[in-house]
């Protein structure tokens, strides 16, 4: 007892001194009630575990911590195995074939894990098992999170493999320490300071990353600085990866592919030069003597700006495919963009398929062709990019942004676990029914090729990481449907509140319920009914439909997108516009095809639609659209509500930090409905039916807006 509420003061008191600034993230190990402590106390009495594998070592003190954090005991790890402990097992090792577990364990993907209870000689044991230390790291992971979410008991009993091999975070962060589209403050990368000295942050991040299962990361941004692959920065690349080792986090990095060039000295960077060739064999040789088990490279080739082997009057296979066997013979792979959108002028949204599926079939099976979800651009919503069901040959990987570029930066409450999944479950039908976005990427239907799932990163050097507090579960819903996509995101978002905050159901509810509803809200407040690229220029926060800057790309530019006339609005992809919707499988391309059949959501994406156009609600288009950016407001309005409410379940700081973010939400929602109610009014002449509430400005205000927060970094 006296023991008891002693620990309960000093865990008082530390949460007073550290506050909750939110950087412990979904990881913070507080004391659990008395009834769930004392079932937790019964059975793990101690740790079993070879300290000499660093990832073993990694998961016994993240055991040891989590359970003094829940219980205030500490589990002795002990070198016997003894009644009532965690046993830490790699396949292959004496003690899996002691315990008969060699063979299930050889037939498991290598980063999979088996939780189970065993019993021996009268000892019970809870084994986690793997093929690999970092496999037995995740399994830990899975345990703690167990006990979190009250799915813990002596007979738990688990096995779970990843759908991706790669489930890897991009960061876009560059070398002088801003990051693009990063709104969570500068970058954790502090190049400077490398390789000396190492931030206590880059653990705890490798950390937060084995917790939900993400095993590589690019540091640096796609529009790459070839110094990345200097010998001075490859000395910092280096003692980051070795901090991530333990934690199975594998360095790939960002390159420009003109290096040779800019680094080497060399006239050309052409794919087919021996000189480059030889040049790229030998970078990629240095590496692999500094950093053994680096993952490879990711490259951004002719687009926007950076050079590729099209510049050399190569193709994408070329450039890709010369890096590729310079990778090879030690295992890297290739993450080669498709985000390009030169050839066919016509339609942006065609263009990653025009370039890239012709060469379906030649890349190397260790090229991944990486790919944004979406045709055009992270829009809030998008159709499937076609180019998941073109490729049929080929390694695809599907690219999500979790950094909210357009989806109102770190200022709104975004979940974007809905949107990642509403991407992966899409039917391609390529292989006809059950060809789903992610069976065509994760090795299912495309066996042989590299498997993986590659997020924009939202971390930045903000106590809470991600900028707003809500942002963390964007990086984590990531990590947890990389890992298996079938998962739902409700079940994921029920998981991520309970570990964050309190598993509470006066909490955990209504706070699901907002998360849930939160990607439909900056939908219906941003670009409903299939609207696209509306943005402002450059920063994308705010709403910008009638943007013109002289001489700007027409496919940079909000009209190109929205076609809004007298007469309607929306872009035409059917056969009598760009053709876009052929590049979808059949039933889709039909489908798309037709007024009719085009689902609501879609609508504007495929078709130009009159405004007075019948909508199923029996509305006309415009009045339909009056009502969704009205229903976004009210929606947002009624998070705030919420989250009022919630005020007794959570500490004070981050409850008033969710709190006045969704102030600033609830302004720009208001700021959109208004702006482009207002802009495309001007081209209906409808009114803005009666029962809604009006705009709060003209539109001269709204377009006199100009970057009205200042950037994040
Ligand atoms: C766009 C971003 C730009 C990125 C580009 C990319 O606005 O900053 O460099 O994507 O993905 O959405 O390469």
């Amino acid at each position: 007892m006296m023991r008891k509420s002693f620990f309960l003061v000093l865990m008082v008191l530390s949460l007073i001194v550290r506050g909750e600034d939110g950087s412990r993230l979904w990881l913070r190990y507080d004391p659990l009630s008395a009834e769930k402590a004392a079932e937790v106390d019964q059975n793990i009495l101690h740790i079993h575990a070879d300290m000499t594998k660093p990832s073993l070592a990694a998961g016994v003190e993240e055991l040891q911590k989590a359970i003094s954090g829940f219980t205030g005991r500490v589990v002795p790890h002990s070198t016997r195995l003894q009644h009532r402990s965690v046993v830490m097992v790699v396949g292959g090792s004496r003690l899996a074939g002691r315990l008969g577990l060699n063979a299930e364990l050889q037939a498991m993907h290598r980063d999979g894990f088996i939780i189970r209870p065993m019993v021996r000689n009268r000892q019970s044991y809870l084994v986690i098992a793997s093929p690999t230390q970092v496999g037995v790291l995740y399994g830990v992971f899975h345990l703690i999170r167990s006990i979190k979410i009250d799915e813990f008991s002596s007979e738990l009993t688990v096995k779970s493999e990843p759908k991706f091999d790669v489930r890897i975070l991009n960061h876009w962060d560059n070398l002088n320490g801003t990051v693009e589209r990063g709104y969570a403050g500068r970058s954790i990368w502090l190049w400077n300071e490398l390789p000396g000295i190492l931030s206590p942050r880059y653990k705890k991040y490798a950390r937060a990353n084995a917790s939900v299962g993400i095993n590589a990361m690019t540091p640096n941004n796609v529009n790459a600085d070839p110094l990345i692959l200097s010998r001075e920065y490859l000395y910092k690349v280096q003692a980051l990866a070795n901090v991530f080792r333990p934690y199975g986090v594998r360095m790939y990095l960002s390159i420009n592919f003109a290096s040779p060039m800019v680094l080497g000295g060399l006239p050309t960077a052409d794919p087919l030069a021996p000189a480059v060739r030889q040049w790229w064999i030998d970078k990629v040789n240095e590496i692999y003597q500094m950093i053994p088990d680096f993952g490879g490279f990711l490259v951004k080739a002719n687009s926007e700006g950076q050079p590729g082997p099209l510049d050399f009057g190569r193709t994408h296979v070329d450039g890709a495919n010369m890096i590729a066997e310079a990778l090879k013979p030690h295992g890297g792979i290739v993450m080669w963009r498709a985000f390009v959108y030169e050839p066919d002028g016509i339609d942006r949204a065609k263009e990653a398929y025009l370039e890239f599926v012709p060469y379906d079939g030649q890349y190397h099976p260790n090229v991944t062709i990486q790919a944004k979800s979406g045709p055009v651009d992270f829009q809030p919503r998008e159709p499937f990019s076609p180019i998941f069901n073109g490729l049929r040959k080929t390694g695809v990987t599907v690219e999500v942004q979790i950094t909210q570029e357009y989806t109102g930066w770190s200022d709104h409450l975004v979940y974007l676990g809905l949107q990642n999944a509403e991407m992966l479950k899409s039917e391609t039908y390529a292989f006809g029914p059950g060809s789903t976005v992610a069976r065509m990427t994760d090795g299912s239907l495309i066996p042989g090729r590299v498997s993986a799932f590659a997020g924009v990163a939202n971390i930045g050097q903000d106590a809470n990481w991600t900028g707003h507090h809500f942002g963390q579960a964007n990086w984590y819903a990531f990590g947890r449907q990389g890992w298996d996509h079938t998962l739902c995101p409700e079940k994921i978002a029920d998981e991520w509140i309970r570990q964050t905050f309190t598993s509470d159901p006066a909490f955990r509810e209504p706070v699901r319920e907002m998360m849930m509803s939160s990607l439909e809200t900056v939908i219906d407040y941003m670009m409903p009914l299939g609207l696209h690229h509306i943005f402002a220029w450059d920063h994308h926060y705010g709403p910008e439909p009638w943007c013109y800057v002289p001489g700007a790309r027409p496919d940079w530019l909000p009209r190109y997108y929205h076609q809004a006339t007298k007469e309607g609005i929306g872009f035409n992809r059917t056969r009598t516009g760009s053709g876009a919707v052929d590049q979808y499988e059949q039933p889709l391309a039909d489908k798309f095809n037709n007024l009719e059949t085009t689902p609501e959501i879609f609508l504007l994406w495929f078709h130009h639609v009159p405004w007075d156009h019948k909508m199923n609600s029996g509305k006309t288009l415009w009045d339909e659209m009056a009502h969704i950016y009205q229903r976004g407001v009210d929606s947002v309005r009624s998070f705030q509500k919420t989250w009022d409410r919630m005020e007794p379940f959570v500490d004070a700081e981050r409850f008033r930090h969710v709190q006045s973010r969704l102030r600033t939400q609830i302004r720009s929602a208001v700021w959109w409905r208004d702006a482009v109610m207002l802009y495309f009014q001007t081209y209906s002449r409808m009114p803005i039916p009666l029962h809604l509430e009006r705009p709060i400005n003209d539109l001269e205000y709204y377009k006199q807006i100009k970057l009205p927060y200042l950037h994040h970094n």
